[in-house]
């Protein structure tokens, strides 16, 4: 089951739409024992919490779900979690979440006029009729009940990643993650794709070029969350198949102070399962992407 560009696949695209509206809807999709709020607003709590969480908590940098190895196998199983209620929301056991290719937009002289948001498109959820019902304070950084249309600055600040900056990490990376393992790991695919450091600054300047909503612990109050971590996914398929020899560090001899990023530790989740980094290597289990050459090619 493949994993498309938002904006070449309209079915998925639509289905997108449709799946996160009725995920938001309480009647339709209510989180237990939270009145008013839907399984879509849990993703948004989910997302806060791990933040909350540091790993470990004698320091404020490392949390369970950034800042550290997990980045990525936490976001790609908080993704297909999603992914599997959005199939239940729009009934259709082929659907998988688009990605939304922003190297491209990088090119535009105005990259908040492209078409992702159009009002067909992303736009939409700008409007009144999406409401935000929790947000992080920005006072306290406490996570506090809302209802308000959601917000975004596209392009105040920050910038899209460039085609050629993220192939160059994917092809000079050929480490998963490098000591300390944190937000100053100087090397290693990991931060440099996260964005702590280097010259694109990978995810952590999508979140800003947007602004708003997305600049928040409460970021996934914006549906283009998905199809950038979708995105931000790819990356790490593509450097996956470039580095066939490299695998996902640190293993189970890095000591305790690593907890919750070592590959059979347990992804932090607000639901029951039991899943770790290790059980995420593996992706062609969920689904597959539609390209990944572009991101892979030697030429830079
Ligand atoms: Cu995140």
């Amino acid at each position: 089951m493949i994993r498309h560009n938002f904006l070449t696949d309209a079915d998925a695209a639509q289905k997108f739409i449709d799946g996160v509206r009725r995920l938001k809807d309480p009647a339709q999709f209510p989180w237990p024992g939270r009145d008013g709020l839907s399984i879509y607003d849990s993703f948004v709590f989910w997302h806060h919490q791990s933040m909350m969480l540091m790993t470990p908590p004698n320091q404020n940098d490392r949390n369970a779900a950034h800042s550290g190895p997990a980045f990525l196998p936490w976001h790609r199983y908080f993704l297909i979690t999603m992914e599997g209620l959005l199939r239940r929301a729009v009934n259709d056991s082929e659907f998988r979440i688009p990605y939304w290719d922003w190297t491209t937009d990088a090119e535009l002289s105005e990259p908040a006029t492209a078409p992702i948001w159009s009002n067909g498109n992303l736009g939409q959820f700008a409007g009144s009729d999406w409401q935000v019902r929790l947000e992080m304070s920005l006072r306290t950084g406490d996570l506090r009940p809302v209802n308000r249309s959601l917000q975004r600055e596209l392009g105040d600040a920050g910038r899209l990643p460039t085609r050629t900056g993220v192939r160059m990490i994917i092809r000079d990376q050929a480490a998963y993650d490098t000591s300390p393992f944190s937000s100053s790991s100087a090397g290693g695919l990991r931060n440099l794709v996260e964005g702590w450091v280097g010259s694109e600054r990978i995810h952590n300047s999508v979140h800003v070029w947007i602004g708003g909503d997305m600049g928040r612990s409460s970021s996934p109050n914006d549906p283009v969350f998905f199809l950038h971590h979708c995105n931000v996914d790819r990356i790490w398929a593509a450097w996956q198949e470039r580095h066939l020899n490299s695998s996902y560090l640190p293993d189970m001899t890095a000591p305790d102070t690593l907890q919750f990023h070592r590959i059979d530790d347990a992804l932090y989740s607000i639901y029951e399962d039991t899943v770790t980094p290790g059980d995420m290597v593996d992706y062609k289990r969920y689904y597959e992407y539609d390209t990944i050459s572009d991101l892979t090619e030697l030429q830079v």
